[in-house]
This record gives structure tokens, C-alpha cells and sequence, in this order.
């Protein structure tokens, strides 16, 4: 090397090292710049990694592929009564994605905005963003149904008020995030008369008046009649639609309760089970107001059914509705009846997000023992919902035990439980809330309701 080369290459070597330390500060000094930028080629939009903004807009305004501001492409969200759609220029994407302010949207054949739904393997929330990714581009259970539009919810009703209900460490709470109770009736098995007679409109708009804002619809799968075995499933499904539909008209929260109950173990009916939540999601993924409990009272009525079966149960149908609706609340059923919510807190299930526990109550027969399961629960961290419970026993019948009865009431507005009352029917049985001689259907007065009616009325009431 002679010495004028060397010299020279001295030179380069210190230009190299005075790039790379200024390309090393400007890496750096990017982070804190993020933003609009300007060449000779015109604007263009750096993110905070250092990153830019292709093919997609930021603020309204069109990144194209080379990353330059195509002005003719500013666009702008807009919305009419069927929905949501992305107005760019002169032109207006459809059955395709778009990449608006960071997120993935897809949009339909009419070039409406798609929530809360699988394209192909991709899934959009309900705000109608991408979240999520399955491996296969086949859904786990198909439905069988149609997806509802998002409904429109009375002003000032609770769902309206309170929107998609979230969990958050032990409490239900509104989308916002404030604490909320649920507070309802459980209709009788929609599987008989006495249970149908009273879904209508009226009946569920005289449990809003007592400060009722939940429906239960119990759907039985093994009892006579029920889901799974001599009934029919079309018209189970008609009655499940119409409470759904009667709730949200008024903006009341609904869940729809698989009431196993003689099969004992959840999995006994479990590929109707899987099916049914995989139609009811689907259908209702828009309805803000609808919580699904997948397993009302695990028993050992046909053998040991333990935690560990429940929850591997859980596993399998949480998965499934999440295919359709991310964030409904779900409600698992726990061992014995409903009653060890103290069993859980050692191994939850796997999706714990909007997860809760059922917890069955009869006062009459459950004291101070099943209390102090959910105050272990709780402390626990184990989000508890009380499904069902009644004044009197745990036949259903029987007599009531109001000391009991305070104290649970005592312990669940204590701590904001939601919890449901058993039931909505004129049954000749202390749980049953309406006399079985009145024949009315909706519209009860004091005189009309039982003991237990009168109870639960008060207990909505705040009394
Ligand atoms: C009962 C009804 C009763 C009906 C029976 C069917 O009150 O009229 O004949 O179911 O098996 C529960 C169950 C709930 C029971 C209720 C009262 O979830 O289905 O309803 N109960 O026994 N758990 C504890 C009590």
C-alpha cells in the first residue's frame, strides 16, 4: 500500500465510522420524531420503530406502496344504518382488508365493514379489527346459524348503559370498566309449558320494573322434553331466539344456561354441547347483552364427576364459542351442583378471560358452609356468579328458611354478585315466584307473587 493510498483509506475509515455513529444516532433520534416527513419525492409517515407507513393510512391520508402521500386516496370512516365502510376518494374498498390507522379491517361484498367474525383464518373483533389467527382455515364446530346484527338497545336501558360486560379480577364490570350487579330471574325449563307460558315481552318488561335487569333461559338437555333428548331442537331453539330477542328489546342481559342437570357429567351430551354454543355464539357475536353458561349442575348423580372433568369440559366448548364472540362473559359450572367454587382457584381454565364460576344456592340447605366456599373462592381470586339460588330448599320445594336467605343476600350485596333467582313460573312449588293460582303471564302484582316472588322482587328493588 503506498503512502498516499493508506492515507486515503484512513480517510474512509473515519468517514465509515462517522456514518455508522450519526446512522446510530439518527436510529436513535427517530424514536423520538415519529411522524410525517418530507423529501423531494413528497410526505411520508415514520413510525417510532423506525418503520414506515406503506400501502395503508395514517390519519386519513394514503401511504401507497412506495410509502408517499397519494392524496387522491384520502379517506374518511362513514357509517349508515347497516353499517361501517371506508370512503377513499372516489372509491370505497369490498371483499377485501385494508390496513387503517395501524389496524387490519376486513370489508364485505357490499363494502360493509365485518365484525366480530372469521375471514377465512383471520378473525375481526367487534369493532372490526383483526385480533387473531387459527391455524386451520376450518372453524373448530361450524354453526349452523345466521349471525345477527348488533342490536339497537333501549337509551338508558342496563345494556345499553353498561355495553359488553368484562371481568376484572373478581367483579363483573361494565365496558367502561365500573363495577355492575346483575340482577335476575331464571325462567322454568323453556323444555315445558310452565316455563314458556311466561317468555313474552310483558313478563320480562315486569322483572325490568322491579329493577330485574337479567334473563336466564334454562335450556334442559336430558329432562324430558329437553335439548338432547326426546325434544325438538328447532323449537328450543325458536324459544331460546325469542327470550334472547324479548331481553334485548329492552336492554336487559340474558344468559343462555345448557342446564345439564340428570346427565350429571357435562360431558355426557358433548357433541350437541359443542354445536349448540358454536350456533349461539356465531349467531349472537353483535349482542353485547348475552352470556353463555355452559354447564348448569355438574353432579354425581352417574358417577364422580370432578373439577379436573368440568374443567377439561370448560377447555374444550371456551375455545369454541371464542371462535365467534371474543369477549361474551362464560360461565362454567362447578362440582356438586354448583357449589365448589373453591376447587377452581387451584387450576382455572385455560381462556380466563370473561371467565366465571358458577355458584347454586338454596337457602334452606345451604349455609354457612357453601358461604364460606365462595368467600374461600373469592379471596382465591376465582370470579364467582351466582347462576341460580332460591329461598327455600335445594328440592325446590319444601320450606324456606329466611335467616339463611338474609345472610345470603347480605354476603352477595356486600361483595356486587350477580346473582339469578329460580324461577319464572306459577309451579305448585316454593321456588316457583308466581302463585300457582294465578294464570296471568306477565304484569304480577304483590298478590300474585309467592313468598319467594316477593322476596326476589324486594331484592331487585333494593330492599
Ligand atoms: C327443578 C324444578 C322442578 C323440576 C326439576 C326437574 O324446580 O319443578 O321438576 O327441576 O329436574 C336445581 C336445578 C333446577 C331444579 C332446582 C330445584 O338447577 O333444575 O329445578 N334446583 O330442584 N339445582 C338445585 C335446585
Amino acid at each position: 500500500m503506498t503512502g498516499r493510498k493508506a492515507k486515503k483509506s484512513i480517510v474512509w475509515l473515519m468517514l465509515v465510522v462517522f456514518i455508522v455513529s450519526t446512522l446510530q444516532f439518527s436510529f436513535d433520534s427517530e424514536a423520538a420524531t415519529a411522524g410525517w416527513k418530507q423529501d423531494s419525492k413528497g410526505w411520508w409517515y415514520q413510525f417510532a420503530d423506525g418503520s414506515y407507513a406503506k400501502d395503508e393510512w395514517i390519519q386519513g391520508h394514503y401511504l401507497n406502496k412506495k410509502g408517499y402521500w397519494d392524496k387522491k386516496w384520502d379517506g374518511v370512516w362513514k357509517k349508515n344504518k347497516t353499517g361501517w365502510w371506508f370512503q377513499a376518494g372516489s372509491w370505497y374498498p369490498k371483499n377485501q382488508w385494508l390496513k387503517i390507522s395501524r389496524k387490519e379491517y376486513y370489508f364485505d361484498a357490499k363494502g360493509y365493514m365485518v365484525t366480530n367474525r372469521w375471514i377465512g383464518q383471520y378473525y375481526v373483533n367487534k369493532d372490526g379489527v383483526y385480533t387473531k389467527k387459527r391455524s386451520s382455515t376450518k372453524p373448530i364446530v361450524t354453526p349452523k346459524t345466521t349471525q345477527l346484527k348488533t342490536p339497537t338497545y333501549p337509551s338508558g336501558s342496563p345494556a345499553a348503559k353498561w355495553g359488553a360486560l368484562q371481568v376484572k379480577g373478581t367483579d363483573l364490570c361494565s365496558a367502561s370498566g365500573a363495577k355492575v350487579q346483575l340482577k335476575g330471574v331464571s325462567t322454568f325449563g323453556i323444555t315445558w309449558s310452565e316455563g314458556v307460558y311466561n317468555i313474552n315481552q310483558d313478563a320480562f318488561k315486569t322483572i325490568k320494573g322491579w329493577g330485574g335487569n337479567l334473563i336466564r333461559i334454562a335450556v334442559y338437555t336430558e329432562e324430558s322434553g329437553g335439548y338432547c333428548s326426546d325434544g325438538n331442537k328447532a323449537t328450543l331453539d325458536a324459544t331460546v331466539a325469542n327470550a334472547v330477542s324479548y331481553a334485548s328489546n329492552l336492554g336487559m342481559y340474558v344468559i343462555i344456561d345448557w342446564h345439564i342437570l340428570r346427565d350429571g357429567n357435562p360431558k355426557t351430551h358433548l357433541t350437541e354441547a359443542k354445536q349448540f354454543f358454536a350456533d349461539m355464539s356465531y349467531k349472537y357475536s353483535n349482542y353485547d347483552n348475552v352470556l353463555y353458561e355452559i354447564c348448569n349442575e355438574p353432579n354425581n348423580e352417574r358417577g364422580n364427576v370432578s373439577w379436573a372433568d368440568i374443567k377439561s369440559y370448560a377447555d374444550t366448548i371456551i375455545p369454541i364459542i371464542r371462535e365467534n364472540d371474543d369477549d361474551a362473559v362464560i360461565l362454567v359450572g362447578t362440582p356438586n351442583y354448583s357449589q365448589n367454587v373453591d376447587e377452581v382457584a387451584a387450576n382455572p381454565v385455560k381462556q380466563k378471560k370473561n371467565v366465571m364460576y358458577s355458584l347454586h344456592f338454596y337457602a334452606a340447605t345451604h349455609g354457612d358452609w357453601l358461604r364460606n366456599k365462595l368467600k374461600t373462592a373469592r379471596s382465591a381470586g376465582t370470579p364467582v356468579f351466582v347462576t341460580e339460588s332460591n329461598i327455600c330448599d335445594a328440592s325446590g320445594d319444601g320450606w324456606i328458611d329466611s335467616n339463611s336467605a338474609a345472610a345470603w343476600k347480605k354476603l352477595i350485596n356486600d361483595n356486587n354478585i350477580s346473582f339469578v333467582g329460580w324461577s319464572l313460573c306459577n309451579k305448585n312449588e316454593k321456588a316457583a315466584f308466581i302463585k300457582n293460582s294465578c294464570s296471568k303471564h306477565s304484569g304480577w302484582t304483590d298478590s300474585d307473587l309467592t313468598e319467594t316472588g316477593l322476596y326476589y322482587k324486594k331484592w331487585f328493588q333494593g330492599k
